[in-house]
Formats: structure tokens, sequence, C-alpha cells
């Protein structure tokens, strides 16, 4: 029952969230002032949850009967989710009649701003009392460990698959990292063979040499897919068939995505199927959290990249709360392959981040990692946004351009910008780019 609430607020507030951020996009600044139709929200006040925002709440007396607190923390949210949308349904009612009466813009822009200020600040509060709800189950211990026991298991399975005893009698699917496209687009790639090897049970073999990003190919910069069988050679070879697989041939070549017939079943949103009761349990979205875990196989890093980058942690000092940007310009723009989104539409995300969080983490402005291909992006957003600070190493994003792309140095450059970006609190970033939704992968697990 309290889970069929939980999961109505959370329909509720998401749906608040996206008619806030809508109304974002339409409004310029205006002078604050306060709203007379405030007198309608009650707030969740802040002393509310105070002595509750470092511990759980409890749900139950230890005769069986709900607690005090948690009983009115769920009517608290329930009653400010009712009178937060009598607010809006009244407020844009009147901003509607505004327009049709065809009055003063600044008029209706200050009730615009009365909503995107009450809104935010009011959401700010329900999101933080859900997640205390949310916490309060009791399962947050038993959720942490279960999910770590569900990637060891899966690391586990697939270090077996890697590491066959006799590689010259194993069966093998191998792959070649010649895709021409870009690093998060190969890493797809690979991700798309590795699946493809665990649902045949057989040992991927990764052909790399004259990688275009590192001529000495995969291992340059990450640990071999195994320590006993990296030898494409085999008895009996064929192409991938669909059926073949299953048959004794020894070696199985695995053309690329975009022209394999038939498709392999592991194909996303695929998922294993025997953990995947446990996985719905912890894990939202199955699907990502699965070829995170292959991801998370894939790029283990070789200890000259893992010092790499811990030297730049020190760097760039790396720590505590973090946004992460990624934006993608260069070639992605110049040939309209995506839209162009100006830095402000990232940072208003920023912005919101910020303000949603400040009542769990009063008074911290967050720090910004910002990966990008683009250093004039840097410049600009240290010229307009100076009260954050951007973590960011400037000769990346210059390694990045097209002319230097596909260089070692850039290559380093790609694997930090990914692993930084997939350890930051709240990624902004588009699905036009593959690096993207490379990232948003790793950071699910
Ligand atoms: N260091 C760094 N390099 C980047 C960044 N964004 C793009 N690049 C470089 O540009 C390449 C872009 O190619 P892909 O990884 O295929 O991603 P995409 O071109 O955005 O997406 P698709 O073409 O749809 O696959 C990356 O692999 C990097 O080499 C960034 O933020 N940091
Ligand atoms: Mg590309």
């Amino acid at each position: 029952m309290q889970r069929v609430l939980l999961r109505t607020l959370g329909s509720i507030l998401l749906g608040f969230g996206c008619v806030w951020l809508l109304l974002m996009g339409y409004l310029a600044m205006t002078p604050q002032r306060r709203d007379p139709y405030l007198e309608i929200l009650p707030r969740v006040e802040e002393d509310f949850f105070e002595g509750n925002v470092n511990g759980a709440v409890n749900i139950l007396h230890s005769d069986g009967s709900p607690s005090v607190q948690y009983t009115q923390m769920v009517r608290v949210m329930s009653s400010s989710v009712d009178t937060l949308h009598e607010y809006l349904t009244a407020k844009l009612n009147l901003i509607n009649r505004l327009i049709e009466k065809d009055e003063d813009k600044t008029s209706i822009q200050g009730h615009l701003y009365d909503v995107l200020r009450e809104g935010r600040e009011q959401l700010s509060h329900m999101v933080t009392g859900m997640k205390k709800l949310q916490e309060s189950d009791g399962f947050h211990t038993w959720r942490q460990k279960t999910s770590r026991d569900l990637g060891a298991l899966v690391q586990r399975r697939l270090q077996f698959l890697q590491n066959p005893e006799d590689c010259a009698k194993a069966k093998k699917i191998v792959c070649t990292l010649d895709k021409e496209c870009g690093f998060g687009c190969q890493m797809h790639h690979l991700v798309y063979c590795l699946a493809t090897a665990y649902e045949t049970e057989r040992t991927l073999i990764l052909n790399s040499k004259g990688w275009r990003y590192a001529s000495d190919g995969w291992e340059t910069v990450f640990r071999p897919l195994s320590n006993t069988c990296t030898d494409d050679s085999g008895s009996s070879r064929a192409k991938w068939g669909g059926t073949n697989h299953r048959n004794d041939t020894q070696v199985i070549d695995l053309p690329i995505l975009d022209i394999v017939k038939p498709l392999p079943r592991s194909l996303p949103l695929a998922v294993p199927e025997d953990i995947l009761r446990d996985l719905r349990l912890v894990h939202g979205n199955p699907a990502v959290w699965w070829v995170g875990q292959l991801a998370r196989y894939l790029f283990r890093l070789q200890p000259k990249t893992r010092n790499y980058i811990s030297g730049a942690a020190r760097k760039l000092n790396f720590h505590g709360i973090v946004v992460g940007v990624h934006i993608r310009r260069t070639d992605k723009i110049t040939t309209k392959e995506a839209t162009r989104h100006e830095l402000d539409e990232y940072m208003s995300f920023v912005e919101d981040y910020q303000q949603m969080t400040q009542f769990s983490r009063p008074a911290h402005l967050p720090r910004v990692y910002l990966a990008t291909d683009d250093p004039d992006v840097v410049a600009e957003a240290r010229r307009k946004y100076p009260q954050y600070r951007f973590l960011n190493d400037l000769s990346t994003s210059k390694s990045a351009s097209e002319e230097t792309r596909y260089s070692e140095a850039s290559l380093l450059g790609i694997i930090m910008d990914t692993y930084f970006l997939s350890r930051t609190n709240f990624l902004v970033c588009t699905f036009s780019s593959q690096a993207c939704i490379r990232i948003n992968a790793d950071t699910s697990h």
C-alpha cells in the first residue's frame, strides 16, 4: 500500500516537474515580489524534517502500529501534492485569462515567475520528503547489498566466460574494433559484442590492432578482455548466421550491428532472465544496469590509465558534490547531425538541480565537471557563470578537436571525461551524442 502511494506520489511529482520545466523555457529575468496566491500553499516545513534529515524515519512502533512521524509525513506529502496542483491550476488559469485580455506582458511574466519560484521551492521540499519516505521503508541496506551482490555475480560470470582453461578448444566469437565512428559509438559496438558472447556462451576475442585511437590496440589503455585466451584461431570458422553459434563451429565472426543478420537475442533491452527478478527490486531500469555491467567489465583500466586519471583527479580537485555537463559541438553541429544547444540551456538544469537539492544540502553551490570537444565552451562558461567552479582540463577539450581526436592523448582525454562524468551526482547531456549515452550506462551501477 505504502509503495503504491510512493509510486503515485512519484508520478505526480514527475508530472509537476515537467510542467515546471516547460515553463522555464519561456521566461526572462523580472524582479521578485510576493505572490498573493501563496496563501493556499502549505509548506512541507523545514523543521518538520529537523532531526530526521540525517536519520531514517521509523515506520513502525514496536507494537506494529505506524509511527506518528511516518503517518504525518505521508499526509503532508500527499496534501502538498494536492495543494501544489491547486496552486498551479489557479495560477495558470489566471495567466490564461490575462493573456486572453491582452494584459501587459510584464504582469504575465511576474505571475509566471511566481509559479517558477514557488514550484521549484515546493518541489525541492517534496523531493526531500519523497527521499526520506523511500529510505524509511527499511530496505535501503538490503537494496544496496543486493545490487552489489548482483554486480559481483555478473562480473564473476564474465570472468569465467572470458578465461577458458584451454583456449585452443574454446568456442569463440570475434569482434573487430574498426567501426568508423567515435569512441562512444565504438564502445557501444563492444558492448553489443560482449552481450552476444554472453548469450552464446562463447569467449569474446577482440581484434583491435590498428585501432584508430591507438594503433597498438585496446590494451594500450584498457586491460585485456582475457588472461588466458586472446587468440582468434580455431579448427573451424564461420560468419555469424544466427544458428551456427549453437553448433560445433569453433570461431564465429560477428559483424557490426548495422549489418548483423539475424539480430542476436541479447540486444537491448534484453537482460539475463535469472537475475531479472532481483534486479527489478533494486533498479528502475534493469536493461541500463545490465549494459552498465558489461561496460564495467570492458573498461577495466590499465594501471597507467588509472594513474593518469588519479593525477587529473588531484589536479582538478575532483571530490564532493559535482554536477556533470557534457556539451557536444564540432562535427556534431557543423554537419547538422544534431541541434545545437546553448550553454545556458545546459546551465538551467544545473541551476534547477542546485535549487532542488539546496534543502537537503544547505548552502552548497555545486561544482561543475564540464566535458566538451569545444574549448570555447569552457571560456564561455567561466565568463558567464563566475559563481560556479568549473572543473575542466582545457588540453583535453582541445585534443578532442576533429584534427587531433584520433590520437592516444585524445583517447586518454575521452576516457577521463567519461570516468569523471560517470561519478557526478547529476548529469546534464543530450542523447544525440553516444558519448552521453555511454556515460549514462556507466553511471547506472
Ligand atoms: N575528451 C572529450 N572528447 C570528446 C567529447 N565529446 C566528444 N569527444 C570526441 O568526439 C568523439 C565523438 O564521437 P562518438 O563518441 O561516436 O559520439 P558522437 O559523435 O557524439 O555520437 P554518434 O556519432 O551518434 O555516435 C568522441 O569519441 C571523442 O573522441 C568530450 O566531451 N570530451
Ligand atoms: Mg559521431
